[in-house]
């Protein structure tokens, strides 16, 4: 892979930026080279549009179950190259190999999921208020659409957007990465993704690659032709991308902001809630938008779960992810790191105990911190309510069940939320009060599956959900159809009296 320049994929061809400009994809964790990459421009995201636009034609028209077949060959092909693809992502990105494994699982999972949805798709019929009248509504293609996805999950994310887009029938230009100067992360195990796809057949056009920073974003969303933008990825981007989607009238899927927190009440299993928040807190050195930045605990129980929690993340071994026995990888660019350091100097502002980590680690080369617990944090300040996407764990002290739910519930986000408790009657209270997308009960707010709604209140979205069955409403349009075979005019609303008892 190495020093090959990695290109756009349009209309079915590897291509090179048209300005033949280039940026560097560098390894987070020993800082070398991963590859180059074309550094795309408007002109390139146009000709991939038009690309798209011509491929729809046939993709539309083809059935949904050869679409889902096409799908199943994406599956089949991508558990075959799952070890090389995760190797390629540990490069990229620095998350550790069985994460990286994990991330294109979930792939896999998608276009199996989706590849089904290729003999469902389902509709609905509803009677009709005159005689010899049929109705339906269904789901039809919207034409071409245009993804943006973050770097934290380079698989799996396309994924969600890609897998649904395409057994609906439509066709896409995907932007990988987030415009993290100088360009997006992970557009080298990007371009292995969509290779998958066109090796299981996929027709040409019908998923075009490009790859670039933040303008080559803005061209796309600025293209009257893309109808939809799917994004994930900073709350910051992700609202500039809304509005300038909303003044051309788009439909528009967001996934921004988290954070998220785990709840653990006095009777709690200790060594559980322990184990469940280190997962949660320092797993993808917690640049998950899922991560667990908050632990909000009953007083009672805190000391002990304060004192296993400084030991577990001792024992976190920070290193290059492709040696198995490293437990915590890189933060992904200089850009993240300076971001973490900036807020200890927030935390110390505002009074915080550091009770372990809170320094940069050396390792010699990469952009490693140490895992990071902070104690003494009170609701409301800027590290208990700022998106950090580190391995930064903030410890809130509470005295009841409402208090932590309300705690939980005072940011502006609401991605995911947990807690752990032994009383079923506080986990169904829970499950009412919490006021987040997803909710887990004695499990760790990070490990979504597939076929559920992933999404999140107030400002982590705009309402929508990925994944599920709820994927399917960002790619497609309700088409209501009505047949009438009477030969006559009947006035839907007003002759329906007059119609009564005839057939
Ligand atoms: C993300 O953090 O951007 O639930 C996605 C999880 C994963 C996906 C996270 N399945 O943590």
């Amino acid at each position: 892979m190495t020093n090959t320049l990695v290109k756009n994929f349009i209309g079915g061809e590897w291509v090179a930026a048209r300005s033949g400009e280039t940026f560097e994809s560098t390894n987070p964790a020993t800082e070398e080279l991963v590859a180059p990459i074309s550094k795309s421009g408007a002109e390139d995201v146009n000709a991939a549009v038009q690309a798209a636009k011509d491929a729809y034609k046939n993709w539309r028209l083809t059935p949904a179950p050869r679409r889902g077949e096409i799908l199943y060959r994406v599956a089949h092909l991508l558990t075959e190259r799952k070890e090389e693809i995760a190797r390629l992502m540990t490069q990229e990105m620095g998350k550790v190999i069985s994460e990286a494994r994990g991330d294109v699982q979930e792939a896999i999972d998608m276009a199996y999921y989706m590849g089904g949805e290729g003999r469902r798709l389902m509709g609905y019929t509803a009677p009709v208020e005159m005689p010899n009248k049929f109705g339906m509504a269904i789901r039809d293609s919207v034409g071409v659409i245009g993804l943006i996805t973050p770097w934290n999950f380079p698989v799996a994310v396309p994924s969600w957007k890609m897998l649904p887009a395409l057994i609906s029938g439509n066709t896409i230009v995907f932007k990988p990465g987030e415009d993290t100067p100088p360009g997006e992360d992970t557009p080298a195990v990007a371009a292995e993704f969509v290779r998958v796809f066109a090796d299981a057949g996929l027709p040409a056009g019908v998923l075009n690659l490009v790859t670039g920073a933040g303008e080559t974003g803005s061209a796309l969303v600025e293209n009257r032709d893309v109808r939809v933008i799917s994004f994930t990825g900073s709350t910051q981007t992700g609202l500039s991308v809304y509005s300038k989607a909303a003044a051309l009238g788009k439909k528009v899927t967001l996934e921004m902001g988290g954070k998220n927190a785990i709840i653990v009440l006095d009777d709690a299993n200790l060594d559980l809630a322990a184990e469940a928040i280190t997962w949660s807190a320092f797993g993808t050195t917690g640049q998950r938008c899922t991560a667990t930045s908050r632990l909000i605990v009953q007083k009672g129980i805190k000391p002990k779960l304060i004192e296993a929690l400084v030991e577990k993340a001792k024992l976190l071994k920070l290193g290059n992810g492709l040696d198995e026995s490293v437990t915590m990888g890189p933060l992904v660019n200089q850009k993240a790191l300076d971001k973490v350091v900036r807020y200890m100097d927030v935390a110390k502002s505002e009074g915080v105990k550091i009770l372990v980590g809170g320094e940069r680690a050396d390792l010699g080369k990469g952009y490693f911190f140490q895992p990071t617990l902070f104690d003494g944090v009170k609701q409301g300040m800027r590290v208990e309510q700022e998106e950090i996407f580190g391995p930064v764990l903030s410890v809130i002290e509470v005295e009841s069940f409402e208090e932590a739910i309300h705690v939980n519930n005072s940011t502006a986000y609401g991605l995911s939320s947990s807690i752990f408790t032994e009383n079923v009657n506080a986990a169904f209270r829970a499950i009412r009060d919490l006021t987040t997308g997803i909710v887990y009960i004695n499990h760790g707010t990070t490990g979504a599956e597939i076929q559920f709604p992933f999404g999140g209140t107030r400002g982590t979205g705009n309402g929508m959900r990925e994944a599920g069955q709820t994927a399917l409403d960002s790619f497609t349009e309700w088409k209501s159809v009505y047949v009438d075979f009477s030969g006559r005019l009947q006035r839907a609303q007003i002759d329906t009296d007059k119609i009564l008892g005839e057939n």
